[in-house]
């Protein structure tokens, strides 16, 4: 009986133990109280080819995590319709965008658009996010409040006409 007992007790020393910490864990002041943060999406990289006077400052710059590197669209095409984004692979839900413009260019990103597509033309683009103020330098821009929670595969920054495609780094979330 009283092996009993003692493995009984065992027992529920060893399942308190396992509780333990899910119950006197306290809620830690610097925790983040959101659920967990969205995770950056990955993808191809699309867009208008080519760079200015071949200078190698192509689309891969808009994601290369330095916002100092900028994607400067080639003279073909004046400036205008130029576009850099991603192939996510499969249809998702963007519940955030942030962006660096060029540092010495961040007014050329004034009425420059963020789009989602179900194709990889955007012929039919659904606007995520209209660019009407001049965005800082240096620093991330944080976009939480998008047109769409549809799932797209395909996601883009449009830029202005005159604005040559010019941003230094995007990220999807
Ligand atoms: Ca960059």
């Amino acid at each position: 009986m009283k092996t009993f007992r003692l493995s009984i007790l065992l027992a529920l020393t060893g399942a308190l133990a396992v509780c333990a910490p899910a119950l006197v864990a306290p809620a830690r002041a610097d925790a983040p109280v959101a659920p967990a943060a969205a995770k950056k999406l990955t993808g191809t990289a699309i867009g208008t080819p080519g760079s200015y006077q071949d200078g190698g400052n192509t689309i891969a710059k808009a994601f290369d995590g330095d916002i100092n590197t900028f994607f400067d669209a080639p003279e073909s095409t004046n400036g205008n319709g130029t576009w850099v984004g991603l192939d996510l692979g499969s249809a998702k839900t963007i519940t955030k965008i942030r962006f660096v413009p060029r540092s010495d260019f961040p007014g050329r990103m004034v009425g420059g658009k963020f789009q989602s597509s179900t194709t990889k033309d955007f012929v039919k683009p659904v606007d995520l996010f209209v660019i009407k103020d001049e965005p800082a330098v240096g620093s991330f821009a944080e976009l939480k409040t998008l047109l769409s929670k549809d799932a797209f595969q395909f996601v883009r920054y449009l830029s202005p006409d005159d604005g040559w495609g010019n941003v230094a780094e995007i990220e999807f979330y």
